[in-house]
């Protein structure tokens, strides 16, 4: 080999390793890397792990070469005598300063940025989630899309987590309602949990916070790119933690635009009367949808519940007497939990639909019966 062309070699890997300390550059998607960086402060904080990995992998190879070396060269066979001095100050000075210095280079930079990462001022857009066992709520607080709010769940379809149907490529990581944000605006996300503590996690935005009930703890990302960036819940927050995954959609200043007005169009028309009297096939339908969403995980798609544990609403007593059923969903009871967070309308359709589903016939309920028990 000539001596220029090892100088070619030495200078590929050399720029190859600064330009894996440069960052983006590198982003190379691999299931061993961190998700490719999309924020400013992400990239930050993938360079800042190329930097520390890079040194730590120095230290590493010195350390040893010198150990190993050592063992070999002094070794007992070779005829080799301990020294037997005590004490070196050039020695431990050496092994004092050295390390203090690359400290300061490591917590510098890192520093700087948790810095930034900590500074929610002056945002675009300011979001308020909330995690609830075992879906997130999104409710926009500040700036463009103001007032609008709604709850984001697993879309994954149970027969592939059971297995009976082949996995999707976004595998867990898919929800029927996504956050939507615009690119290259700053958004502020506050953090809060009406339950246990749940974490929101964007690897692609370097965003990971505690939502933790009766706290808000905020943190921001100003996307660069337009695209889908998917996370999932960091806390374990119970039996469903691996199933309520995080989507955000980035979209331009007007499909951003769109969407608000959109989200604005159907929030309206969502805004039920409760006043309003309903009929029976209008309660059926929507009640079907709120008994899917919240209801049969436990008393089960058949309406017989689990013996032992979840009672059939099938032939239930407390189905057949409307007092005593409208309080019980308003309230609760043991490990059945209260759906005072659902609205008079839902709460009047799924109690209608469980009044008239699986051989019960016991009548319909009305809104206006929950408006009043509220009270
Ligand atoms: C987390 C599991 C769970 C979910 C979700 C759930 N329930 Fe229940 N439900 C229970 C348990 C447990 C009981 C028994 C409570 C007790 O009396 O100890 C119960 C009892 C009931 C009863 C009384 C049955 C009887 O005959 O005693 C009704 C009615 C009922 N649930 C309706 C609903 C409706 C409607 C929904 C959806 C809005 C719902 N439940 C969601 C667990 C659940
Ligand atoms: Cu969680």
């Amino acid at each position: 080999m000539t001596g220029f062309s090892r100088f070619t070699i030495v200078r590929t890997v050399l720029a190859a390793l600064l330009s894996g300390i440069g960052g983006a550059a590198l982003a190379v998607q691999s299931r061993y890397n961190l998700a490719p960086p999309m924020t400013r402060v992400a990239n930050e904080v993938y360079s800042l792990h190329n930097m520390m990995l890079l040194i730590c992998t120095v230290i590493f190879i010195a350390v040893f070469s010198v150990m190993f070396y050592s063992i070999w060269k002094h070794r007992k066979s070779k005829g080799a005598v301990a020294a037997n001095w005590h004490e070196s100050t050039t020695v431990e000075v050496i092994w004092t300063v050295i390390p203090f210095i690359i400290i300061l280079v490591m917590a510098l930079p890192a520093t700087r940025t948790v810095v930034a990462m900590k500074d929610t001022s002056n945002a675009d857009l300011t979001i308020k989630v909330t995690g609830y066992q075992w879906k997130w709520g999104y409710d926009y607080l500040r700036g463009e899309g103001e007032g609008i709010s709604f709850l984001s769940q697993l879309a994954t379809p149970v027969a592939q987590i059971e297995n009976r149907e082949p996995k999707s490529a976004t595998y867990l990581l898919e929800v029927d309602n996504p956050l939507v944000v615009p690119v290259n605006k700053k958004v502020r996300v506050i953090l809060t949990a009406s339950d246990v503590i749940h974490a929101w996690w964007v690897p692609a935005f370097a965003v990971k916070q505690d939502a933790i009930p009766g706290f808000a703890r905020d943190i921001w990302f100003r996307a660069d790119k337009i695209g889908t960036f998917r996370g999932q819940c960091a806390e374990l927050c119970g039996k469903d933690h691996a199933f309520m995954p995080i989507v955000v959609n980035v979209v331009s200043a007007e499909d951003y635009a769109k969407w608000v007005a959109e989200r604005r169009t159907q929030m309206a028309a969502l805004a039920d009367d409760p006043g309003k009297t309903w009929t029976h096939a209008d309660l059926m339908a929507r009640g079907a949808k709120v008994y899917q969403a919240n209801c049969q995980v436990c008393h089960q798609p058949t309406g017989q519940g689990v013996p032992g544990t979840f009672p059939a609403l099938a032939g239930s007593k407390v189905v057949a007497n409307t007092p005593e059923q409208i309080a019980l969903l308003l309230n609760g009871r043991n490990a059945m939990p209260s759906w005072k967070g659902l609205s008079d309308v839902e709460l009047a359709a799924v109690a209608t639909y469980t009044k008239n589903s699986w051989g019960n016939s016991a009548g319909d309920v009305q809104p206006a019966e929950f408006k009043a028990a509220r009270k």
